[in-house]
C-alpha cells in the first residue's frame, strides 16, 4: 500500500516537473520573441531611414534647382532695376525754361541758424555768404540751383521778374530756376513761404548793363 502509494507520487512529482520545465521555456520563448521582434523594428527602421535619407537627397535636389529660378529671377529684375533711368533729382521750372542754355549759374542753400532763415551761397565767390547779392549782366541766362539744406520747406522767387521755384522740403532736395535777364536793374528774392522773409530769407539780384 505504502509502495504504491510512493510510486504514484514518484509518478505525479514527474508530471509536476515537467510541466514546471513547460512553464520555464514560455518566458523564454516570449524573450526571443521580443528579441527579434525589436530586431525586425529596428530594421525595417534602417530601410525606412534608408528611403527617407533619399528622399531627403532628391528634396535638395529639387531645392537645388529652385535656387537656381531664384537666382535667374534676381539676376533679371537687377538688370531691369538697373536698367530703368534714375529719376531726375532737380526739377525745372518749365519745358520753355528748359531750352535755355544758362550762361551763368548760382547755388544756394537754405539754412535755419540761431533762429532765422537765410539761402547761403554755395560755391565760387559766393560761398557761405548767407544771402548773398547776385551780380549778372542784361542778357545772360541765369540758373539758379537750390538746395534744401535744413529739412523745411522753402521755395525761391524773385520780386518782379515772374520767377517762382517749385517748393522743396526734403533735405537734400534740389530745384532750379532758369531765365533771361531781361530788365536792368535790381530785383529781390526771397522764399515766400508765410513768415520766411521776415525771418531773413531775402537777397538779391542785380542785373548790370553790359
Ligand atoms: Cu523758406
Amino acid at each position: 500500500m505504502n509502495t504504491r502509494k510512493g510510486s504514484s507520487l514518484l509518478k505525479s512529482e514527474k508530471i509536476r516537473k515537467s510541466k514546471i520545465g513547460a512553464g520555464n521555456l514560455l518566458p523564454a520563448i516570449a524573450i526571443i520573441i521580443a528579441i527579434l521582434s525589436a530586431l525586425m523594428v529596428s530594421f525595417s527602421s534602417q530601410a525606412e531611414l534608408a528611403v527617407l535619407k533619399n528622399d531627403i537627397k532628391a528634396l535638395e535636389a529639387e531645392l537645388g534647382i529652385y535656387k537656381n529660378k531664384v537666382d535667374i529671377i534676381t539676376k533679371s529684375i537687377e538688370e531691369k532695376v538697373t536698367t530703368i533711368p534714375a529719376p531726375e533729382h532737380e526739377h525745372e521750372e518749365s519745358k520753355e525754361s528748359e531750352q535755355l542754355q544758362p550762361t551763368v549759374e548760382f547755388m544756394l542753400q537754405t539754412a535755419f541758424t540761431d533762429g532765422s532763415f537765410s539761402f547761403l551761397g554755395m560755391g565760387s565767390n559766393i560761398n557761405e555768404v548767407k544771402n548773398p547779392t547776385l551780380y549778372v549782366t542784361h542778357g545772360a541766362v541765369v540758373k539758379i540751383v537750390i538746395e534744401n539744406g535744413d529739412g523745411i520747406e522753402h521755395d525761391f522767387v524773385i520780386e518782379g521778374l515772374d520767377v517762382h521755384s517749385k517748393h522743396i522740403s526734403m533735405k537734400g532736395e534740389k530745384t532750379s530756376v532758369i531765365f533771361k535777364a531781361e530788365r536792368e536793374g535790381e530785383f529781390y528774392y526771397y522764399c515766400s513761404i508765410p513768415g520766411h522773409r521776415e525771418l531773413g530769407m531775402e537777397g538779391k539780384i542785380v542785373i548790370e548793363e553790359k
